[in-house]
């Protein structure tokens, strides 16, 4: 599928306030800035039109739009993110995506979803119980999405201390290939599918985007970067430094449909 559309929105300037478990000191504010700047210009770049949202203070990790949306060509559902501090990015991405999405659909309590948990491989989603998405919120993801006619299956990632998110550890490459971090790559549910392993100390590459004929991997992880474009990616590097200090990867940045 192409994408045309996408929806951002830059750090606030609290950005350096939100939840951070990563132990990599607070994040330069105005660096943050200038690569979520340069992460839009290469959407642009590749074609998508983008929705920018205005940064929010009351907000530090409204930036991290992925979590607050799942967005499919058939439909969108605003989640319910597993961080109380994260609840209120849900109204502003929703006033948004139903100029797109008039029958926006939305996970209800007691269930929690993060759109970090939430790994589309074309017709398939892989959808992972973590701190942040409880079996509720997945089971009630997986009902909707079975609606629009993609399976899905679940991933329980929570003896996987280093995965705050699936999607910190698994992308999806195109038809029936996986980019998986050592924790991930030999799980039964990735059984069928082509996984291709992240390097040794990479780990951080394994969050990358499929964007079009590009692929948005994580600047500085040269072994993924170099195996990529064997395998004949077109790889777009992306600077993330700021970002991976509060814990976002690249498909945290960015919905897109
Ligand atoms: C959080 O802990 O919620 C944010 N600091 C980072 C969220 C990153 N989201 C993502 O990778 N999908």
């Amino acid at each position: 599928m192409r994408f045309t559309h996408a929806i951002v929105r830059p750090p606030p300037t609290t950005f350096a306030t939100g939840i951070s478990r990563s132990g990599l000191g607070p994040p330069d504010l105005g660096l943050a800035l200038e690569q979520h700047d340069a992460y839009c210009r290469i959407l642009e770049r590749l074609g998508l039109s983008l929705v920018r949202l205005a940064s929010d203070p009351e907000l530090p990790d409204s930036t991290f739009v992925e979590d607050a949306a799942i967005v499919t060509s058939a439909g969108a559902i605003l989640t319910r993110p597993g961080a109380g501090s994260r609840a209120g990015e849900v109204a502003t991405l929703g006033a948004a995506l139903r100029l797109s999405f008039p029958e926006l659909e939305e996970i209800t309590a007691p269930g929690t979803v993060d759109g970090g948990d939430v790994c589309q491989a074309g017709e398939h989603f892989f959808i992972g119980v973590s701190e942040r998405t409880n079996s509720e919120g997945a089971a009630q993801l997986a009902r909707w999405l079975a609606r629009l006619r993609f399976s899905s299956s679940v991933v329980d990632i929570r003896a996987m201390p280093r995965l705050l998110h699936l999607k910190t550890g698994l992308s999806w490459l195109g038809r029936r290939r996986l980019l998986a971090a050592g924790e991930v790559v030999d799980h039964e549910v990735l059984r069928g599918w082509e996984s291709v392993r992240v390097p040794d100390g990479e780990g951080y590459a394994a969050n990358c985007v499929r964007v079009n004929d590009a692929l948005l991997l994580a600047e500085g992880f040269p072994g993924t970067g170099a195996m990529l474009a064997g395998l004949g990616y077109e790889v777009v590097p992306v600077a993330m430094s700021e970002f991976r200090k509060m814990d976002g990867g690249l498909s945290c940045l960015s919905v897109r449909w």
